[in-house]
């Protein structure tokens, strides 16, 4: 049988394993059984051959001499970064030996798993590791910190993650980015953008920074953090109040559209003006323009959703295609995320039928308040896929709880990760190029097979295989343990209730390397609400303790600090990915704190000055960029920095942990800061 890793020299395919929107279709180029350079594949129908420059230097990721090549045991203080290689069998022998005591001693639920997407596959993020902290009865985590709270909230109105597919955004003449820096976190949807423009469409950005994203836009709106669903709701009145909605669409697909022109008669442009920062004339300009362009297509991000409101504000931007019948058109619509097109068999995987008892469950964005918890505390916690010392909200308090000396922490990654340096074991992961898996992008509909391309990295380990040993030396022998990668796969993708991956097997998937779901096109007979239709109202929001009708709720002012404070993520690094990198460093730069003008001159802070940046929370230090890039009251900086450096600039340090309106979700951009010149 061929397989990639025997290729010394050529080129073979793969796909990019972060977790990013495109999911890109790669070349990877091989020199005496090396990865000498990553290039697009020409022939992935969306992604075209193109990717971003972060990948294009993924080389010196993986063969980075700071790689971690041999588990290590912790032989300092915690946090002081002193380790020595030790044996596998060692690694696992400690590890298990502990949680055997814990268990024996506390109960399973003293243990507590934390992971994320940092790896997409299938395998990496939600297979065996699955199988195994269900099997253990350890305490479970939900992974909230990325889109939750607008995933309720969309599919409140929509039923499910379902959303334009972007190959048939060619049609579109009105593109709304609405709380999304596309430049930076979905390059495709831009040339797509781009493309369509050849076309005479419009490009709309509105978020609360003019970044990479803004300055590309036909036009850029700003807006004031967490106010975005006074604006849908303005533009409704106004379209309702113009007839420009599309009362046919209305009853045939909605339910719901009297009772909400009834009640947009609240949200006239002069009250929304006053909320959201937009001058009421833009106001008016926009929705005109969006009552009259179609098809149009918002591409809702993820800056919405990390707010006290973000449910409700995706939850109330998702009801304006409806109103003016987009989704009836090709290109038309809105996109948050495409992901339910492409459910694999989850229960096949995940096997939920191990977990004999319930057990307790804790919100991942709440990990500094579980870890300093008292009363029947985590005694043991595995981090693989995430790096929460620096991407988890107020980082202070986490790293207080993973500096506890009774706190056994074992963190499996590739690198040294801030969080790496708490743990009393550290395991060394391979790189997604090393592993075979499955991939499915949650913004096109394509699902991508991964066969391993090169040999696995000194001593390194996928995650599968780590668990794999765990639940041997743990004594669990049943039959989903011993399954291996390819078995898995099968499984993911056999007896599946996904009507649109009916086509995909692992076998077809060799034979292509990636495939496109089927029968997609069928959105509006298909909605998954409980009325079958687009719910303007919602029954369900309402026994949920909802207002049924999209609303405007504000952010919590959770403190006197004077400033709203948006720490968004950076252009070159994926998280905290790349962070670690020499050459993306030198890309990035230093992180910049950007401030308007008159926020500057009332501080006496001049552009380019070092300031310092503080709540009760925290503090960093950046240097400013002072203009009109942001509102006055607000200050944004980009990317996920660590302390490691010895710099402060640990934003999350500032970052709130209260919990969103809905699912759960983060709220890293609903903070309040006060600046001042150092
Ligand atoms: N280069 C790069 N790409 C990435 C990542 C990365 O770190 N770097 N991370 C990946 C991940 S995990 C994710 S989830 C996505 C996230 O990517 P996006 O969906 O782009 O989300 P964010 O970058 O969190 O925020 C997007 C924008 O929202 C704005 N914003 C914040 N609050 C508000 C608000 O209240 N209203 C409005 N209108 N705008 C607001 C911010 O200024 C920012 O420009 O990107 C993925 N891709
Ligand atoms: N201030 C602020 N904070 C944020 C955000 C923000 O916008 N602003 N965004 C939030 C969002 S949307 C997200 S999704 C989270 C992301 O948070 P994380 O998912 O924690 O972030 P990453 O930095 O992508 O990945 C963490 C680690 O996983 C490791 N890793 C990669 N592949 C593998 C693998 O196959 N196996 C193992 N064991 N490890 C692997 C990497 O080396 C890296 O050290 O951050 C959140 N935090
Ligand atoms: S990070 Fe995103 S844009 Fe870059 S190669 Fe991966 S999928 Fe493509
Ligand atoms: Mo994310």
């Amino acid at each position: 049988m061929h397989s990639y890793i025997d290729v010394e020299n050529g080129v073979v395919p793969s796909v990019c394993s972060l977790d990013c929107p495109d999911q890109c279709g790669l070349l990877v180029h091989k020199d005496d059984g090396r990865i000498v350079k990553i290039e697009g594949d020409p022939d992935h129908p969306v992604t075209k051959g193109s990717i971003c420059n972060k990948v294009r230097h993924m080389t010196e990721r993986i063969y980075d001499p700071k790689r971690i090549t041999t588990p290590l045991k912790r032989v300092g203080e915690k946090g002081d970064g002193k380790f020595v290689p030790i044996s596998w069998q060692e690694a696992i022998t400690t590890i298990t030996d502990q949680w055997k005591k814990l268990i024996s001693e506390e109960g399973p639920e003293s243990i507590l798993p934390y992971s994320f997407y940092a790896n997409m596959g299938k395998l990496s993020s939600k297979g065996m590791d699955r199988r195994f902290f269900n099997r253990l009865g350890s305490s479970q985590l939900d992974r909230t910190i990325c889109s939750v709270a607008g995933e309720v909230g969309y599919n409140y109105t929509m039923g499910g993650r379902f959303g334009t597919d972007p190959e048939e955004m060619t049609e579109t003449k009105l593109f709304v980015f609405w709380g999304i820096n596309a430049v930076s976190t979905n390059m495709h949807q831009i040339m797509i953008a781009q493309k369509a423009k050849k076309n005479c469409a419009k490009i709309v950005v509105i978020d609360v920074h003019k970044n990479q994203t803004g300055r590309m836009a036909d036009w850029f709106i700003p807006i004031l953090p967490g106010t975005d669903g006074a604006l849908a709701l303005g533009i409704m009145h106004i379209l309702y109040k113009e007839k420009l909605v599309n009362q046919s669409f209305l009853e045939q697909y909605t339910i719901g559209y009297e009772e909400l022109r009834e009640h947009v008669k609240h949200y006239d442009p002069q009250t929304v003006s006053a909320i959201t920062g937009v001058p009421k004339e833009d106001i008016y300009e926009l929705a005109r323009m969006y009552g009259t362009v179609s098809p149009s297509m918002i591409r809702i991000g993820n800056g919405l959703q990390h707010h006290d409101n973000g449910g409700m504000m995706v939850r109330t931007i998702s009801c304006l295609p409806a109103l003016t019948g987009q989704w009836e058109l090709k290109g038309g619509g809105a996109l948050k995320s495409n992901s339910d097109y492409l459910t694999h068999n989850t229960a096949a995987l995940e096997r939920p039928e191990l977990q004999v008892v319930p057990t307790r469950r804790f919100n991942m964005n709440l990990l500094g308040q579980v870890l300093l918890e008292e009363q029947q505390p985590i005694r043991s916690l595995y981090v693989y896929n995430s790096n929460p010392a620096v991407v988890a909200p107020d980082a202070n308090k986490v790293r207080d709880g993973l500096a506890r000396e009774d706190l056994f922490t074992v963190v499996h990654d590739l690198f040294l990760t801030d969080t790496a340096l708490y743990a009393d074991i550290v395991l060394p992961a391979t790189s997604a190029f090393e592993n075979t898996d499955i991939y499915t992008s949650f913004w096109h509909h394509y699902i991508h097979l991964q066969e391993p391309v090169i040999d696995t990295y000194g001593d390194s380990k996928s995650n599968p295989d780590v668990f794999r040993l765990l639940a041997r030396a743990m004594g669990f022998d049943e039959q989903p343990f011993l399954d291996d990668d390819a078995e898995m796969v099968n499984q993911a993708l056999s007896q599946l209730s996904n009507p649109y991956l009916s086509e995909v097997s692992y076998a077809a998937l060799k034979e292509k390397r990636y495939m496109k779901a089927s029968g997609t096109g069928n959105l509006l007979n298909n909605l998954k609400t409980p009325s079958g239709k687009i719910e303007l109202y919602s029954e369900q929001m309402k026994s949920a303790g909802f207002p049924a009708l999209p609303t405007y709720i504000p952010i919590i002012q959770d403190s006197d600090h004077p400033l709203l404070y948006v720490p968004a993520i950076n252009h070159n690094f994926m998280n905290t990915i790349f962070s670690n990198n020499e050459k993306h460093i030198k890309l990035e730069k230093a992180p910049k704190l950007f401030m308007n003008r008159l926020d500057a001159e009332s501080r006496g802070i001049e552009d380019g000055a070092a300031v310092r940046i503080w709540n009760e929370r925290g503090e960093c230090e950046f240097t400013v960029s002072v203009g009109e890039q942001v509102l006055p009251g607000v200050v944004v900086s980009q990317g996920i920095w660590g302390d490691k450096s010895g710099q402060k600039r640990l934003v999350n340090a500032l970052t709130p942990d209260r919990i969103a309106d809905m699912g759960g979700g983060a709220t890293f951009f609903s903070g309040r800061v006060e600046v001042a010149g150092l």
